[in-house]
């Protein structure tokens, strides 16, 4: 028998990754996907295309009543609970929401498995996150050490926490929090850093775009690739017992050595002065077959004080000692090998528009980020 899973977020960077892996693992896969006034499939349009197990239902994580018909109809074997409003800087500006969504959410899942009697049978995994250490305590973290939130989002998201440990301690549910550290991949939302910067260079490389606008980039962050995240979530659902685990690759950069490098990648060398919001990033060195529409002494990278947020998490760096011993995981792809697809990935899509716009289409690259 075929198992069953139900993926919140399926339309997501997480959620399309972990739809291909469980159908290439034979499982049936359901999805919830909000109504949205245009398309917002991109990411499961080739899975929807190419499975006849995979089926998408319309609900919302604020809608308890759907939440319970879809998993009473459903039955899944497991639920991997990705949906979430996902940005921390935008958390600043919708608090009472992404505590509705990420928070309660969290809780109308698990009370629709509860309310179907299914708690002996679905497992449930959280995806949890390392904004929860926030102001750090400890480095690197692990999984004991103690949470201190710096946003709405990663303040709603400790509620979720707590809430999958309650509901294993309270019903004995296979329920679990995967405690993930940042994770990135050509799909990542284009508003998060890393595709930002992947996305920017790529333009502005071809021409499309002249500078680059960043926040605080002496923040340090240990990033790994979204594909080796989401074979750890599924992972996390297999063991005998339910538990919790850091996911992180024990390494970090900061957000600066993330633009060099992606710079690079584009063929620009980059040399950075000034300090906090007059600092830029000049070229020094270009190679005009990769980027032809950069010249030496443009300065193309600068800080706009817009993207600081009311509180910072400056640090983050995971111990994922227990993900290897216990699970026996380790991430495959380094940070170097997740910049340079993403560049690459980026480069591909900044060349299309180009010989779109040559010949003579109009090609509008949305820069709100
Ligand atoms: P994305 O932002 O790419 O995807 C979020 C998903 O949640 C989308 O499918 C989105 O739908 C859906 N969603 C948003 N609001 C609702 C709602 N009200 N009801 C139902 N679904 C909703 O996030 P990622 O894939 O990067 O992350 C997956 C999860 O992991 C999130 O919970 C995130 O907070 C968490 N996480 C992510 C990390 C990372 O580095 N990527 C690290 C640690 C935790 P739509 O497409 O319609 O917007
Ligand atoms: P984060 O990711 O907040 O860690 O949350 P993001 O990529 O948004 O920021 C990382 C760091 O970069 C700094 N920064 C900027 N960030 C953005 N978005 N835009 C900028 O212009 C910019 N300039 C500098 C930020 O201040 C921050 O320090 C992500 C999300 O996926 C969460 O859902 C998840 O829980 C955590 O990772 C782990």
């Amino acid at each position: 028998m075929n198992k069953v899973a139900l993926i919140t977020g399926i339309t997501g960077q997480d959620g399309s990754y972990l739809a291909e892996l469980l159908l290439e693992k034979g499982y049936k896969v359901h999805g919830l996907i909000r109504r949205a006034s245009s398309y917002n499939t991109v990411r499961i349009d080739s899975a929807l295309n190419s499975s006849e197990h995979l089926h998408l239902h319309y609900g919302d994580l604020s809608d308890s009543t759907n939440l319970i018909r879809l998993v009473k109809e459903i039955q899944p074997d497991e639920i991997y609970n990705l949906g979430a409003m996902s940005h921390v800087a935008v958390s600043f500006e919708s608090p009472e929401y992404v505590a509705d969504i990420d928070g309660m959410g969290t809780m109308r899942l698990l009370e629709a498995i509860r309310i179907n009697g299914l708690e002996k049978k679905t497992r449930f995994y959280q995806a949890s996150t390392s904004e929860l250490y926030g102001e750090v305590r400890e480095i690197p973290q692990k999984e004991t050490t103690p949470f201190h939130p710096r946003s709405p989002y990663a303040v709603a998201k400790m509620y979720a926490y707590w809430i999958t440990v309650n509901y294993r301690e309270s019903y004995g549910m296979y329920a679990c929090n995967g405690i993930l550290f940042n994770h990135e991949s050509p799909r990542r939302g284009e508003t998060f850093v890393t595709r930002k910067i992947t996305r920017s260079l790529a333009n502005i490389s071809q021409g499309l775009e002249s500078q680059l606008e960043l926040g605080n980039m002496d923040a340090l962050r240990d990033w790994g690739h979204a594909k080796d995240y989401v074979r750890m979530q599924w992972m996390m659902l297999q063991q005998k017992v339910a538990d919790d685990f850091v996911i992180a690759t024990g390494k970090q950069i900061s957000v600066r050595e993330f633009v060099r490098m992606s710079a690079l990648e584009a063929g620009i060398s980059l040399v950075f002065t000034g300090e906090g919001v007059d600092e830029v990033a000049t070229v020094s060195a270009v190679d005009r077959d990769k980027a032809p529409a950069v010249s030496v002494g443009d300065i193309i990278v600068k800080v706009n004080p817009k993207f600081f947020r009311p509180a910072e998490v400056e640090t983050l760096l995971g111990d994922p000692t227990k993900a290897k011993q216990k699970l026996g995981w380790v991430p495959e792809i380094t940070v170097e090998e997740m910049c340079q697809e993403m560049v690459q990935s980026d480069m591909s899509i900044a060349k299309q528009h180009m010989l779109l716009k040559s010949h003579g289409f109009d090609v509008s690259i949305s820069l709100e980020s």
